[in-house]
């Protein structure tokens, strides 16, 4: 026999599981938002956070809870959808599971068991923020944070940060490699490989830090080849997206999404961080790097792509969106997965053309507030022209 809360907590899951997902009347012709999350703490299974044995849990009362759901790797197999999400316990350590649904904006359900990683580092704790890369090699690779004590200080709270990477072919049996090693930054997050090769070589892109917040003299986001992906090794870094004074990536930024192919260049979805009076802010961008060189910026519209709005404001970490995975489907349609306030997952939508318009025909942020109204005006006067005309 079951506790009788049993069916009443699964039919209110059901309910959430299976209810449609509307878009939101909000409109700036470049996405579409939608009025529900797309994964949230009570889409986790029962069976994760409850004993269902009635006699060692007379109360029915969760055992192993579950904290908030965030920022998920995201792909499509097999007409499929899946998040990989970062599902963080009552217990603060963060694991990954994955979400299946057919259409990828609503009924995203979790496979029977989250993925137990090989426990290759004894002094790893935590680990988080997966990254996606369907790898032109055929495999493909899954890029997270692997956190551990920073025990070189006396500091509780100090931390170090790496680069852990697994492969897959199926999303059940994944295979851990090395950790990633970069020569000449101490910490590392936010890594994202790149799908195709670079000189014959696996490309990512990194995120050098000084520290495990601070990212210190590291200027934002870099680029780095290795020979050989199951001991991957980083010597020089390049630069491409840079953090700049005065802009939403002036406290760091750092890649998201695996970057989109597009016929003018790569599309990279990221997030940039500025400090304010109540803390970090982060918001996600969008910049291009070239076909023929992936680490040279071509192209980057000034400002956010997606902030932070409504409900999304609040949560664990507040006044943060955060992206670390995008669907770009084959008919041009794009998927992006975006976390809000590290607590729980949406969608928004677009498309490849829209995209490109977006990343390239935005004009860039000129740096400074009057050349920014004067940018204003010189939109405004080509407005009113073309309204007076058309009286
Ligand atoms: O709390 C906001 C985000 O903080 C980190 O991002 P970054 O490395 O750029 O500071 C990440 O830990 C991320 O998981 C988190 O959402």
């Amino acid at each position: 026999m079951l506790h009788k809360n049993y069916y009443v907590e699964l039919e209110k899951q059901e309910n959430i599981i299976t209810r449609k997902n509307k878009k939101t009347e909000e409109y700036n012709g470049i996405y579409e938002r939608y009025e529900y999350p797309v994964l949230t703490r009570e889409h986790i299974p029962l069976t994760w956070r409850y004993d269902l044995d009635i006699n060692d849990n007379p109360y029915f009362m969760e055992r192993l809870g579950i904290n908030a759901v965030m920022n998920s790797g995201a792909i499509e197999l097999n007409g499929k959808y899946y998040l990989i999400a970062r599902i963080e316990g009552n217990d603060r350590k963060s694991f990954f599971g994955v979400a299946e649904s057919d259409n990828g904006i609503d009924g995203f359900r979790f496979w029977d068991y989250p993925i137990l990683l090989e426990d290759v580092c004894p002094e790893e704790t935590n680990v988080y923020d997966m990254r996606l890369t369907k790898h032109e090699d055929g495999y493909i690779y899954g890029v997270f944070c692997s956190e551990s004590k920073d025990t070189t200080v006396n500091d509780l709270s100090a931390a170090v940060a790496a680069a852990g990477i697994v492969r897959t072919k199926d999303l059940k049996t994944w295979e851990r490699l090395d950790n990633l090693k970069t020569l000449r930054s101490p910490q590392q997050r936010n890594v994202v490989l790149h799908p195709e090769f670079v000189d014959g070589k696996y490309a990512f892109y990194t995120r050098p830090m000084d520290d495990f917040i601070e990212t210190g003299s590291g200027g934002g986001i870099g680029f780095g080849l290795c020979e050989d992906i199951a001991h991957a090794v980083i010597d020089e870094e390049k630069m491409t997206s840079l953090r700049k004074y005065h802009t939403i990536t002036e406290a760091k930024n750092g890649a998201g999404a695996t970057p989109i192919k597009t016929e003018k260049g790569w599309i990279h979805i990221a997030h940039g961080v500025r400090n304010t009076a109540a803390g970090l802010r982060y918001v996600i961008y969008a910049f291009a790097t070239a076909l023929d060189d992936p680490s040279k910026v071509i192209a980057e519209p000034s400002g956010l792509l997606i902030g932070p709005r409504g409900e999304e404001r609040v949560g664990d970490v507040s006044n943060v969106v955060f992206t670390n995975g995008a669907i770009a489907r084959e008919n041009g349609e794009v998927y992006i997965y975006y976390a809000s306030s590290d607590t729980r997952m949406h969608v928004a939508t677009t498309t490849i053309e829209r995209l490109m318009d977006f990343v390239f025909e935005t004009p860039e942020d000129p740096g400074r507030s009057m050349e920014c109204v004067a940018q204003r005006c010189k939109l405004i006067e080509k407005n009113l022209e073309i309204l007076s005309k058309n009286k």
